[in-house]
């Protein structure tokens, strides 16, 4: 494999010569590693990133959707006084001139300036590392906000369409290929009773209720970086999900993944806790930042809970389905991930009153 990555580094027009390469980062998709060069005055960094070829199908979507995403940000941070190549994700070009290379396997590799002095939290918990990632995510989302939404490609279609994963979880169940449905039986059950949640955004962005964004639709705690030493959001990263979506995924998925008070694959189940302080940190930060319509803001605390309801459907779909998608540790390890967010939903269901307490001491109004 060390070979492989090696013969690749050497497709890209990187400035410097190769000093050493190693993985890097915890992405549950792409295959990501850390290169680094050097000349005689400085160290430059890289990222180097392999495309998981069975989750995006088609590779190019995604990159031309960064390209054009970046170009964009990148003008408003110019504006703004910022840096850009600090505050967004630059890809470099392969000996092909394009921002790809395509390898003889026909699997696609991008590269991008390594963003120094970042860090990127897993997990945390503290309250002022969650706010700068709201506010992060927030200003991502105002960024692009006169950005053509409709003019973005689906990189992976219906992504967040909770409905269609509902359908895809059924399917898994019916066919049962890896004979695991009896051990989730409980889980299942907890799905279907929900079935009528599934609908409530795809409706809503389909009768014209909420407006269609330009979403990141990935925001996890660590696809935000942020400065060493302050802990300010420095740059929002993993553009591979950018598309046209709702403000709603983004808030839902952040809150799911970062105001849990356990990791996502934690096996005492007990220690899964929506963190009410980190919730309103979040919220603070996101709000901040960007202009939601009063729809929107009304659906924000519903939008958490449905998010970790649609992940936790989708690590059970491939626990059913053979573990294909996620990259797994051990065998179970999509189920326990399923159980965690399930054990999320009660909790945001618990925590309903509370949830909608805060959003509307930040946002003001009525919230469901
Ligand atoms: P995945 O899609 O697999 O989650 P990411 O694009 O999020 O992959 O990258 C994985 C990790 O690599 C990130 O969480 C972060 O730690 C690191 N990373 C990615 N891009 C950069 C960058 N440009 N500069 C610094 N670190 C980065
Ligand atoms: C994947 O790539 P990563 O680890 O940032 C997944 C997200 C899930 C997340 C759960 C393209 O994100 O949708 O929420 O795992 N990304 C894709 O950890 O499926
Ligand atoms: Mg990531």
């Amino acid at each position: 494999m060390a070979e492989r990555v090696e013969k690749i580094i050497g497709k890209f027009n990187f400035a410097g010569e190769l000093v050493e390469f190693a993985s890097f980062g915890n992405g549950n998709i792409n295959d990501t590693y850390l290169v680094r060069f050097a000349n005689h005055e400085m160290e430059k960094p890289y990222i180097l990133q392999k495309i998981n070829g069975f989750v995006f199908s088609e590779p190019w979507k995604l990159i031309e959707n960064t390209l054009s995403v970046t170009r964009h940000l990148r003008e408003k941070i110019r504006k703004q006084r910022g840096d850009p190549d600090r505050e967004t994700l630059t890809l470099i070009e392969s000996e092909t001139g394009n921002a790809f290379y395509r390898d003889d396997r026909g699997e696609y590799w991008c590269a991008y300036l390594f963003i120094d002095h970042t860090k990127a939290y897993d997990k945390t918990d503290n309250p002022w590392i969650f706010y700068q990632a709201g506010k992060a995510f927030g200003r991502f989302q105002c960024y692009l906000s006169d950005y053509p939404a409709h003019t973005l490609y689906e990189t992976i279609p219906d992504f967040h369409n909770t409905k269609v994963r509902y359908e895809a979880f059924l399917e898994a169940v019916k066919n049962d290929t890896f004979y695991r449905a009896e051990s989730v039986r409980h889980e299942i059950d907890f799905v279907c009773q929900r079935e009528g949640d599934t609908g409530v955004i795809t409706d809503l962005l389909c009768s014209g209720q909420i407006p269609l964004r330009v979403t990141h639709n990935d925001t996890k705690l660590n696809n935000v970086l942020m400065d060493s030493e302050t802990m300010e959001g420095v740059c929002v990263i993993d553009l591979d999900t950018v598309m046209p979506g709702s403000a709603l995924y983004d808030f839902g998925d952040a809150i799911r993944s970062g105001a849990n008070k356990s990791t996502e694959d934690e096996q005492d189940i007990a220690k899964v806790q929506l963190d009410m302080e980190l919730f309103e940190a979040f919220t603070k930060g996101f709000l901040g930042e960007v202009t939601l319509t009063p729809k929107e803001i009304e659906y924000l605390p519903f939008s958490a809970k449905l998010i970790s309801l649609e992940l936790g459907m989708r690590f059970l779909t491939n626990y059913l389905n053979g573990d294909k998608y996620f990259k797994t540790a051990y065998e179970g390890h999509n189920r326990n991930r399923a159980k965690v967010q399930f054990r999320l939903v009660r909790e945001m269901e618990q925590k309903t009153e509370e949830m909608k307490k805060i959003v509307a001491r930040y946002a003001g109004g009525e919230t469901r």
